[in-house]
């Protein structure tokens, strides 16, 4: 008989892992989902949560023998904006983290491991509409640099240890339950939070700078289709580009005015606004459609329309 799975979530506090928990919970049970952070559990818990700190390798085999854990999805991270203030810990947090879960997984037979990467493996000599899965990838950024060595990481893990290691190219995420920790893409969730409560959102990006985007229920549809697709149909074991929504600062604002015209937006772009100059401004997705029938749910107009609901319920 095949064992329980048991699943555990590293960095579950963050704007991903607070929705992909819940959502494994509904999947699962409650009890065969660990969600761990270096940080304490945010809220009240529905399940187990235990401090884990990803850098630390003997803590973290401890915990995957004590619980007996089958699955593993790895989320702690350094995002781009952060990680260019302090690039020494980004890189570590980053590269010695993930290598300390893939050694841990290959010697305890964790059976299968997610870690994301980002569009921020792409840099400005990359196509920039309809990026390719295969494209040039000359990231400026510390944490694309980390993310593109991860995936090869993660590609050399499956192919040298047979690790059953998956992977998606997250475009920035929109979520209205976890806040977003430290990226370029940020203003996509901060202008709702804003829009709804002062009326008034400076955008620290240019106004026509377009981005990928994605909804989060799509974000965690996507990440569970690709740890339930079969194996053997699966192409790519460093990172598959997933994509769903392309949009700028204006556009995003007038779609929100549409629904409160009062919203007045203006324009002070920071640092952030050179790393977004070396991102795609839209992802072609066409491997992870053909392998594992990605196909996700949300426009930009069934995004906003479902932001502004759950986040003006919030009061
Ligand atoms: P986040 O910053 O919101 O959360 C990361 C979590 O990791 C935090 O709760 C933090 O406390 C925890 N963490 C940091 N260092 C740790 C350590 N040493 N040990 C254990 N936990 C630690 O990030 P997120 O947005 O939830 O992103 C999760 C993953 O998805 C990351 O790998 C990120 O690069 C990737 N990703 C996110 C986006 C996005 O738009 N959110 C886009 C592309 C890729
Ligand atoms: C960031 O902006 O750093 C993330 C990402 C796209 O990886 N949202």
């Amino acid at each position: 008989m095949e064992p329980r799975e048991m699943i555990l979530v590293l960095g579950a506090n963050g704007q991903i892992g607070t929705e992909l928990v819940t959502a494994l919970r509904a999947k699962y049970s409650s009890d065969q989902v660990i969600a761990s952070d270096i940080r304490p559990a945010i809220g009240s818990q529905d399940g187990p949560f235990e401090i884990l700190d990803i850098m630390d390798a003997v803590a973290v085999e401890n915990s995957l023998k004590k619980h007996q854990i089958t699955q593993i999805y790895h989320l702690a991270a350094i995002l781009s904006a952060t990680g260019e203030k302090n690039p020494r810990m980004a890189w570590q947090v980053n590269m010695d983290g993930l290598l300390n879960i893939l050694e841990a997984s290959v010697k305890l037979s964790v059976k299968k491991v997610f870690w994301p990467s980002s569009i921020a493996v792409f840099g400005k000599h990359s196509k920039k509409r309809l990026t390719p899965q295969y494209a040039i990838t000359d990231p400026d950024t510390i944490y694309g640099i980390s993310k593109l060595a991860g995936e090869r990481w993660c590609n050399y893990y499956y192919r040298t240890r047979g690790l059953d290691v998956r992977s998606l190219r997250y475009p920035g995420l929109i979520s209205y339950v976890g806040k977003p920790g430290g990226g370029t893409t940020d203003y996509a969730v901060e202008i709702f939070y804003e829009a709804l409560q002062n009326g008034t959102y400076t955008c620290f990006l240019k106004e026509d700078q377009r981005l990928p985007m994605m909804y989060m229920p799509d974000a965690i549809k996507a990440t569970i289709q690709l740890m339930d697709a079969d194996a053997d149909k699966l192409r790519i074991r460093s990172s598959y580009n997933v994509s769903s929504l392309s949009f700028s600062p204006a556009e995003l604002a007038k779609k929100i005015q549409g629904h409160l015209p009062k919203l007045s937006v203006d324009y002070a772009p920071d640092f952030r606004q050179q790393i977004a100059e070396t991102w795609p401004d839209s992802i072609d997705d066409n491997y992870a459609r053909i392998d594992w029938d990605w196909n996700p749910d949300y426009d930009l107009s069934t995004m906003v329309i479902d932001m502004l609901e759950n986040i003006g319920k919030k009061g």
